[in-house]
C-alpha cells in the first residue's frame, strides 16, 4: 500500500490533519492503535480557541459544534477570597472560546472521516518508522493479527505523548526540554448541573480547583492533589466538600456547588515537554507527540490543532507547486508558537497551585501576582490573549 500522507493517531490531531488534506485532496491513511469506542471515550480537554473551532467548521465538523458548543467570554479568578472576571471580548478586540469536550470533537471528525475520507484503522498499532531521511519512509503496524506496511510521500506522527514516531528522529538531532510538578489533578465528572457562566480557576492554601462543565447538566471539575493519589482515597462527598472549601470567598462564605452523582474520577499527572525539532527528514511531528502542556491554559488540544492546520496548508503548497519552503519552516513555525504556550501553561500552573513545599513567602507573591491581573487592565490582556489563543502564523 502506499499513501501521500501516513497520519499515525487518530486523537484530534490526527484526525483533523487527515480532515484538512482530504479538503486539499491529498490523500492519506490513518492508523489508530486503539479501537474506536475507547479513543471517542477518552475525557480529555474541554476549551476551544476561535482558531481551531474555524478550522473544525471548515473541515466539516461545525455543526453538532455550533448547536452544543457553549461560548465563553470569559473565566473567573478566585484567590485571597474574592473572585474577580477576565473578560474576554473587551481585553482582546472580540475574541473568546467555545466550552465543547475533545470526545466530542473527536467523535464528530471520525464520523466525518469513515464517511467520506481516506481510511482510518482503529487497532492497528505502529510498531516503527523507517527510511525517515529517505524519499519514501514506511510505516510497518499491526493490524487483524498480521504485520503490514503502507509507504508514504510524508510521516506525520500525532501520536500523543506515549506515541513510536519521536523514536525516527536520531537522538544526535533531537534535543528535549522537559519539567515536572510536584501535584497532580483529580479529574470528575459529575451529572450535576454546572456553574453555567464562566470557568472558575481557583487559588487557595488547601490547592487549586477548577470548574467547567460538559452540558447544562454535566460538570467537569478538578482538584489539585499530591502526586501518586489513589483516586479510590476520594468518596464523592470528600470531593465536593473540598471543592466547596477551595472556591469559598468572603463575600459568599456559603457559596456551594450543586451536587450530584460522580460518573468518573481519574488522577492526572502535569508535565511540560517539549522536543525539537519537529521534523526530520519526511517524518513530522504534531500535537502531544511534540510537546505536552500541564492542563491549566487549556491550551493542549488548541496547539494541536494549530500544528496541523500549518502542516496541512505545507502540504497543500507543495502538492500545488513542488515547493518545499513551508515545510521546511514547519518545525520553525510551530516551535516559536509552541514555545508561548508553554511559557502561559507554566505561568498559569505555577501561579495558581500551591507547591508542597512552597514557602509563605512565595504564597504571597502568587496573590501578588492574581491582585496584579485583577486591578491591571494590561495584566488580564496579557492573560486573556495567550487564553483566548495568539493568531495562527500566516
Ligand atoms: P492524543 O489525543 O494523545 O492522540 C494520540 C493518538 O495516537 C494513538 N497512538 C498510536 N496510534 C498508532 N500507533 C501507535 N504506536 C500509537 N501510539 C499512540 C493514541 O491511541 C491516540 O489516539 O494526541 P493529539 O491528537 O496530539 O491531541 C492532543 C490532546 O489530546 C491534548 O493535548 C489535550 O487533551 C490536552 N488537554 C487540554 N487541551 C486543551 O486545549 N484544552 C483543555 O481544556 C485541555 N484539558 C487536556 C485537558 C489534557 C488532559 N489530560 C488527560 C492530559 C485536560 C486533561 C485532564
Ligand atoms: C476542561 O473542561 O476539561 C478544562 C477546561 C479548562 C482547563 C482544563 C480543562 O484549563
Amino acid at each position: 500500500m502506499h499513501t501521500t500522507v501516513g497520519i499515525i493517531g487518530g486523537g484530534p490531531a490526527g484526525l483533523l490533519l487527515a480532515r484538512l488534506l482530504h479538503g486539499a485532496g491529498i490523500d492519506s491513511v490513518v492508523l489508530e492503535s486503539r479501537d474506536r469506542a475507547y479513543v471517542e471515550q477518552r475525557q480529555r480537554a474541554g476549551i476551544l480557541e476561535q482558531a481551531t473551532v474555524d478550522a473544525l467548521r471548515a473541515v466539516g465538523a461545525g455543526a453538532r459544534l455550533d448547536r452544543e458548543g457553549m461560548p465563553h467570554d470569559g473565566i473567573e479568578l478566585r484567590f485571597g477570597g474574592r473572585a474577580h472576571r477576565i473578560d474576554f471580548p473587551s481585553l482582546t478586540g472580540g475574541r473568546s472560546v467555545m466550552v465543547y469536550a475533545q470526545t466530542e470533537v473527536v467523535k464528530d471528525l471520525i464520523a466525518l472521516q469513515l464517511a467520506e475520507g481516506g481510511p482510518l484503522l482503529f487497532e492497528a498499532e505502529v510498531t516503527s518508522i523507517d527510511g525517515a531521511d529517505t524519499g519514501s519512509p514506511v510505516v510497518r503496524y499491526r493490524h487483524e493479527g498480521r504485520e503490514q506496511m503502507v509507504t508514504c510521500d510524508y510521516v506525520v506522527g500525532c501520536d500523543g505523548f506515549h506515541g513510536v514516531t519521536r523514536n525516527a528522529v536520531p537522538d544526535s538531532v533531537r534535543t528535549t526540554y522537559e519539567r515536572t510538578y510536584p501535584y497532580s489533578w483529580l479529574g470528575v465528572l459529575a451529572e450535576a448541573p454546572p456553574v453555567y457562566e464562566e470557568l472558575i480557576y481557583a487559588h487557595s492554601e488547601r490547592g487549586f480547583a477548577l470548574a467547567s462543565m460538559r452540558s447544562p447538566s454535566v460538570s467537569r471539575l478538578y482538584l489539585q492533589v499530591p502526586n501518586g493519589t489513589d483516586p479510590g482515597d476520594w468518596p464523592d462527598e470528600r470531593i465536593w466538600d473540598e471543592l466547596d472549601a477551595r472556591f469559598a470567598t468572603h463575600a459568599d462564605p456559603g457559596w456551594k456547588l450543586e451536587r450530584g452523582p460522580v460518573t468518573s474520577k481519574a488522577v492526572l499527572p502535569m508535565r511540560s515537554y517539549v522536543t525539537e525539532p519537529m521534523r526530520y527528514g519526511r517524518v513530522f511531528l504534531a500535537g502531544d507527540a511534540a510537546h505536552i502542556v500541564p492542563p491549566t491554559g487549556a491550551k493542549g488540544l488548541n496547539l494541536a490543532a494549530a500544528d496541523v492546520i500549518v502542516l496541512a496548508r505545507a502540504l497543500t503548497r507543495w502538492r500545488e507547486t513542488g515547493s518545499t519552503e513551508l515545510l521546511d519552516a514547519y518545525s520553525d513555525t510551530c516551535l516559536r508558537r509552541v514555545w508561548r504556550a508553554e511559557h502561559f501553561s507554566y505561568f498559569m500552573t505555577t501561579t495558581l497551585h500551591t507547591d508542597p513545599e512552597q514557602s509563605a513567602f512565595e504564597t504571597r507573591l502568587q496573590l501578588s501576582q492574581l491582585e496584579r491581573v485583577a486591578a491591571s487592565r494590561h495584566a488580564a490582556a496579557e492573560l486573556a490573549e495567550n487564553y483566548t489563543g495568539l493568531p495562527l502564523p500566516g
